[in-house]
């Protein structure tokens, strides 16, 4: 991929800027900013964006729009944190964890055919005080400020890297990520809309969704409408 860079110092959020680039920029254009001032998480939760942390939002076109790309976004975030020695795993579907707290999270939106991809890591910036003992920085992991635009870099190499191969076989996205939750045949309460399912992970199918045994029966957990908490 070849990628496109465009740095703002501050914005609302780079994927509402990212959108509002559609349908004139090419595939591959990235925004980068600075610090955001409502930055998004799913369902209009807000994302932490102080100065210092990684917030960017990359436009892809895909061509047929499948959740599984927010596998793509995780898994180039999890291992550009190993470039930096720090081991992270992913929680289904959209989240990056050191150990019990979130480094960062993926939120994939789609308009007009594009994916609008966007990317929240902490780098170096602080963490909210509503946020301390859930959410982590590779600076408190590592004790050192880390260079942003290396962390910048190595991300954009993982996640061409990556939509590659979703592009070429999206099993072995699901692979991966099967690979790196460790959630696996853990009991876990999926947190939805309606009604709270408490089971137990059996695996994350083919198609991305989580199979979960509740009682045993096996309940398919379609992506997009719930997080996971370990009991
Ligand atoms: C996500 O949502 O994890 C997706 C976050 C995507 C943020 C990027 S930044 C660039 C681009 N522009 C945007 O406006 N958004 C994207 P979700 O799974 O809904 O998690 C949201 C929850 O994570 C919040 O309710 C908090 O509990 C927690 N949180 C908020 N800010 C955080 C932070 N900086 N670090 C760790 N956890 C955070």
């Amino acid at each position: 991929m070849k990628w496109k860079i465009l740095r703002l110092s501050e914005v609302d959020s780079t994927n509402e800027y990212a959108k509002g680039l559609i349908p004139d920029a090419p595939e591959g254009t990235v925004v980068v900013a600075k610090r955001q001032t409502a930055g998004r998480g799913r369902k209009g939760r807000s994302w932490a964006s102080p100065k210092g942390g990684l917030w960017m939002s990359v436009l892809l076109k895909p061509p047929k729009i499948d959740p599984r790309l927010v596998f793509v976004g995780a898994l180039a975030v999890a291992d550009t944190l190993g470039d930096f020695g720090i081991e992270a795993w992913i929680k289904w579907p959209n989240d990056v964890w050191v150990g019990n707290r979130k480094i960062s999270g993926v939120l994939t939106e789609v308009k007009r055919g594009y994916v609008i991809m966007g990317i929240g890591l902490n780098v170096n910036n602080e963490i909210p005080e509503e946020l301390e003992g859930s959410a982590t920085s590779m600076r408190d992991i590592l004790g050192r400020s880390v260079g942003i635009e290396e962390v910048l870099k190595r991300l954009l190499e993982h996640l061409g890297r990556w939509y590659k191969t979703f592009l070429e076989n999206p099993y072995l996205v699901v692979e991966e990520i099967r690979k790196r939750t460790i959630l696996i045949g853990k009991e876990v309460r999926v947190l939805r809309d309606d009604n709270d399912l408490v089971g137990r992970i059996i695996n994350i199918s083919d198609d991305g969704s989580l199979l979960l045994d509740v009682d045993g029966q096996t309940v398919k957990v379609v992506y997009g409408d719930v997080s996971v908490r370990i009991n």
